[in-house]
């Protein structure tokens, strides 16, 4: 990952509008959890903005990621999975963010899973495409085709739920690249003029931190079971840059923030086994994407019901 730029938080456009040079747009991609939306913000991007694991509600925040040619800018907003239960203060910022997230926006990726017919939640996603401004794009994206035994069947029975959908298509997000990328190249023909909302070299408007946060609450949700995981949450806390010219690693230092001390066994695990594995594929994937030797220092914390208290959420970034 190449940004590392500050949060760029409200940006105001770039670009002088009456210039007419440029195109730029706002896509959100929206889908119940699981589906794959956070793996086809990847794709779409070319690089790892977004943590993805097989368990649903990994994303909480509507994370940002640009992707821009020559004149040509998108701006795709990942969401976390639409969800009704839950009471908590994360999980109504989650709901938030999907609302804000669509409200004002140029396309909608509506992503659904084609393995299974849709579900509750799945209606409940098309109740919203329904309430969306009538400017509004809608395109239903049907993922996981590599894996889906009746694609079509399923697909059709996602249309009926919105037959409003100016576009339907099926593919793999995970797999089938190219697919993604022709999606894309829909998406950019389609810009209206518009200033860009980004510099061109900005990939995400997450900082460096929360990106890196994100890494490790993935790799603490992949290794971690059962409720465990929505429990989790990391804060970066310092990070040393080594010298110019040195070949010292990157240091980097964070908290894994859980509610309870039993839970806080669990994710050191005997003799520190767990929190080693957590750090050490966490590690890895830090070093393929910043290219660099990385050094990452975990800590345990115990914050009781974190997810309740508004001080703790805004201190993860998560802007309640
Ligand atoms: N077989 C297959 N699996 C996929 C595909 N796309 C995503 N997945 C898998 O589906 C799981 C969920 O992917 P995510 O991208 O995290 O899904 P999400 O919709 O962002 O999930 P939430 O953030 O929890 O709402 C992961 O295990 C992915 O590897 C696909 O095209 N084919
Ligand atoms: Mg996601």
């Amino acid at each position: 990952m190449t940004d590392r730029s500050d949060h760029l938080e409200d940006p105001t456009p770039l670009t002088d509008a009456t210039a007419g040079s440029t195109h730029s747009g706002f896509v959100a991609i929206l889908g119940k959890p699981n589906v794959g939306k956070s793996t086809l913000l990847n794709t779409l991007l070319g690089v790892k903005v977004a943590p993805i694991t097989p368990k649903p509600q990994t994303t909480r925040r509507g994370v940002r990621g640009i992707y821009t040619h020559e004149d040509h800018q998108l701006v795709f907003v990942d969401t976390p999975g639409l969800h009704h239960q839950g009471r908590s203060e994360l999980d109504s910022y989650m709901r938030r963010e999907i609302r804000d997230a669509v409200a004002d926006v140029d396309v909608v990726l509506w992503v659904t899973d084609l393995r299974h017919p849709p579900t509750r939640e799945d209606r409940d996603v098309a109740r919203m495409l329904h309430n969306l401004p009538e400017a509004t794009r809608v395109i239903l994206v049907g993922n996981k085709l590599d894996a889906a035994r009746y694609p079509e069947e399923a697909l059709s029975l996602y249309k009926e739920l919105y037959p409003e959908a100016e576009r339907v298509l099926a593919l793999s997000a995970l797999n089938d690249p190219k697919a993604v990328y022709a999606l894309r190249d829909d998406l950019m023909e389609a810009l209206p003029e518009a200033p860009f909302f980004f510099p061109p070299d900005i990939r995400s408007d997450q900082t460096r931190e929360q990106w890196v946060a994100e890494i490790v609450r993935e790799s603490a949700m992949l290794h971690l079971r059962q409720e465990l995981p929505y429990s989790v949450a990391v804060l970066v806390v310092d990070w040393q840059d080594p010298p110019e010219g040195s070949d010292e690693p990157i240091v980097i230092t964070a908290e894994i923030w859980v509610e309870k001390t039993g839970h806080r066994r669990i994710v050191i695990g005997k003799g520190g086994t767990m929190i080693r594995e957590i750090g050490r594929t966490a590690r890895k994937q830090l070093e393929i994407f910043l290219d660099e030797r990385v050094f990452l220092e975990l800590e345990v914390v115990v914050k009781s019901a974190w997810r309740e208290d508004r001080e703790a959420l805004r201190e993860l970034g998560y802007e309640v």
